[in-house]
């Protein structure tokens, strides 16, 4: 479903004056609006293939009808939000969930709605039974990875799973993509049932094969996470394995940073801030979480902590002159149970740019100062002053420049676009994924 330009025109008139009224107040009392806006308008926040149809929980699933049925329709969901909000201007692909089977007409289409492709995922924590449907390429699977992948005590495993990540790369390299984030679900759930050691040597063997066969402009991402689906320990369990195996690994591998995957209260601004100093923070997953990797929208839970992760984010890009668009991986990594997918996306991206855009309010000469002074009450009212300020009027300022709704909830829900897709799609479709 593509949007009409003019529609989205009457919307944003509809709503112009309100906007500008709320704009030229925060917009006063800033000495750098432009610049903050420009940055804001230029980042984008990759949306993961597998989560536009309704994840479910192991009690269930609970579909709301028009869900993607295939890799198109994910991309046109994609196209959808993008154009909504144009922010969100690339998909990320979990393989063999999404196997592009018609590369170019992939590429192509993708590009029709100005999307890019992002990090590509490969899936070695399933069993894949047959080739999915559809997707003539699909290897069948022949060894379970039941007690893990590329940690496996039989090498043969091992290699399939190898083998499967050189064909994601295959893959991403067809579609334009720049890197692979591997997660892997490897772990035991009972003590003695693997030797530690040599779990993480054949980990750190499996994945030096891949990186081998790295393309040279291509990063390769560590994805860490404390537990599940394994529950006394996984084989890349946190920061630092994930640190370990990126530095073993070389300069094009770095540690990926998936807010949900942390033990309960976990410093994760601090993770950021020194992975970021030693050059190997490659990217985040966002999404929120009250008690593990509960992957709910994005600042629904602790929007502060998402505020002080932003805020290191920025101190730290800014310390090494990175671009803060485009040197790290921006991607969600959701799932959604009771909301409509597309509405929690927006959700989601929203919320990312609002701890964006406070943490770029931080005057970091004061903070920097008061920090040398040890004075510890300034050091907090510096950091909740900028968050505890609206700056709503400048994402949407951001949002009306780039061409986007100034409002994307109420547009999709004033134009009834699920009832569309439901209408187009059927109201029992289901989405490949989580
Ligand atoms: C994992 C992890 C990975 C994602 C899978 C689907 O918990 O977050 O990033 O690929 O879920
Ligand atoms: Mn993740
Ligand atoms: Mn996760």
């Amino acid at each position: 479903m593509q949007l009409a330009k003019t529609d989205i025109l009457t919307h944003n008139d509809q709503l112009t004056r309100s906007h500008q009224k709320k704009l030229e107040f925060i917009v006063s009392g800033l000495p750098a609006a432009d610049k903050i806006i420009s940055k804001l308008s230029a980042f984008q926040i990759a949306i993961p293939s597998w989560a536009l149809g309704t994840g479910g929980t192991r009690f269930g699933r609970f579909p709301g009808g028009g869900e993607p049925r295939n890799l198109e329709e994910k991309i046109e969901d994609v196209g959808l939000l993008h154009a909504l909000n144009r922010s969100s201007g690339a998909i990320s692909l979990h393989i063999p969930w999404d196997i592009p089977t018609d590369a170019a007409a992939i590429r192509k289409l993708a590009a029709s709605f100005g999307l890019k492709f992002d990090a590509m995922n490969s899936n070695t924590f399933q069993d894949q039974p047959s080739p999915a449907e559809g997707s003539a390429k699909a290897r069948p699977q022949a060894l379970s990875y039941k007690f893990g992948s590329m940690q496996h005590v039989n090498k043969a495993v091992r290699q399939q799973a190898i083998q499967q990540n050189l064909e994601v790369i295959r893959y991403g390299e067809e579609l334009g993509s720049k890197s692979i984030t591997v997660w892997l679900s490897d772990g035991s759930s009972f003590p003695g049932q693997l030797n530690f050691r040599e779990a993480f040597r054949n980990t750190l063997d499996s994945l030096r094969e891949v990186y081998a066969k790295l393309p040279p402009d291509w990063k390769m991402f560590v994805e860490y996470k404390a537990f599940e689906p394994n529950f006394y320990s996984m084989t890349v369990g946190d920061w630092g394995q994930s640190h370990l195996y990126a530095q073993k690994l070389g300069a094009q591998a770095f540690a990926l940073v998936d807010l949900g995957h942390h033990l309960p209260n976990a410093n994760i601004e601090q993770i950021v801030s020194l992975l970021l100093m030693e050059g190997k923070l490659g990217g985040f997953h966002f999404n929120d979480s009250k008690y593990g990797d509960d992957d709910l929208t994005v600042g629904s839970i602790r929007p502060y902590q998402l505020f002080l992760i932003f805020n290191e984010l920025i101190d730290g890009m800014d310390d090494r002159q990175m671009n803060h668009a485009e040197d790290l991986g921006w991607m969600i990594d959701a799932s959604h149970n009771v909301k409509d997918p597309l509405e929690d996306l927006l959700q989601s991206v929203e919320a990312i740019k609002i701890a964006y855009a406070q943490a770029l309010l931080v005057d970091r000469k004061q903070l920097n100062d008061a920090q040398r002074q040890n004075d510890v009450v300034k050091c907090q009212e510096i950091l909740q002053s900028a968050f505890r300020t609206d700056v709503r009027p400048l994402v949407a300022e951001a949002r009306l420049i780039n061409g986007a709704a100034l409002d994307p909830l109420k547009f999709f829900r004033d134009k009834k676009i699920r009832e569309k897709l439901v209408a187009e799609r059927g109201s029992k479709t289901l989405a490949t994924g989580l």
